[in-house]
């Protein structure tokens, strides 16, 4: 016999006689089942139902200014404005940045949620209080989309800022689905000589920008400004903090 040739007649050993297979129950295995698809259709329904794309600080709602003339059409102009802090537990004007937040974190405020009409020319005015660091990547010290590309710091124009002394960035575009191509990037320098203490001292940054068609839009800072996850957890992973949502409306 070849030394690789099978030997059928050795099969197992005989395992003698065994008890009749009383017939189971499929009740508790039905049961399992049900079990099973009831998580997952509550594990679903409890991440979907909490899902929330409008801030618990409610939502700024684009001032009028009058007109801008775009590509020859005449379209709203309108503006929004925020803070950048580097404490939550901070106050401007006497009142709490961010009123129960995690108070070691760095934030916006009082909102980062805004709604804007569709087509419009959008005015962007930040107070920023922060002091910062180096980008992970310079690619975002480039003012992208905007107006004319430009974005003025302390009322001097600007196409880019020293990626090694930021402190946040608005990075603004749109969900899947709503316009493909929208991407609006601004930097937003640091207070020199501020270690993340608000001092009061501030950076004033303006741009503008057009809005797209109707629709969800998101907005995050790419400074790695949190903790854990190579910085980007905590704030940069919490809406409310660094990141937030524009409405198109
Ligand atoms: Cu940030």
């Amino acid at each position: 016999m070849a030394e690789h040739e099978l030997d059928v007649e050795s099969g197992p050993a005989d395992p003698g006689p065994v008890a009749p297979a009383r017939p189971r129950s499929p009740l508790p295995g039905l049961v399992a089942c049900l079990l099973v698809v009831g998580l997952l259709v509550g594990g679903a329904w409890a991440l979907l139902g909490t899902q929330n794309d409008r801030s618990p600080r409610g939502t700024q709602i684009a001032r009028r200014l009058g007109t801008a003339v775009v590509d020859g059409r005449v379209v709203p102009h309108v503006a929004i404005s925020f803070s950048t802090y580097p404490f939550a537990s901070g106050t401007s004007g006497g009142v709490a940045v961010h009123p129960g937040g995690n108070r070691t974190w760095p934030t916006v405020g009082p909102t980062s949620d805004f709604q804007v009409p569709a087509h419009a020319v959008v005015t962007v005015t930040v107070r920023q209080y922060d002091g910062g660091a180096a980008l992970d990547d310079p690619w975002f010290a480039t003012v992208r989309g905007t107006v004319g590309d430009v974005a003025t710091v302390d009322g001097r124009v600007v196409r880019s800022v020293d990626p090694n002394q930021v402190a946040h960035t608005f990075l603004l575009q749109s969900l899947p689905g709503v316009s493909s191509a929208f991407l609006v990037n601004v930097p937003l320098p640091d207070v020199p000589g501020n270690a993340y203490a608000d001092d009061g001292r501030y950076r004033t940054i303006v741009f503008s920008f057009v809005s797209g068609p109707k629709g969800t839009y998101v907005w995050n800072c790419e400074f790695p400004c949190g903790q854990m996850v190579a910085r980007f957890g905590s704030a940069m992973s919490t809406l409310g903090y660094m990141s937030g949502y524009v409405h198109v409306v």
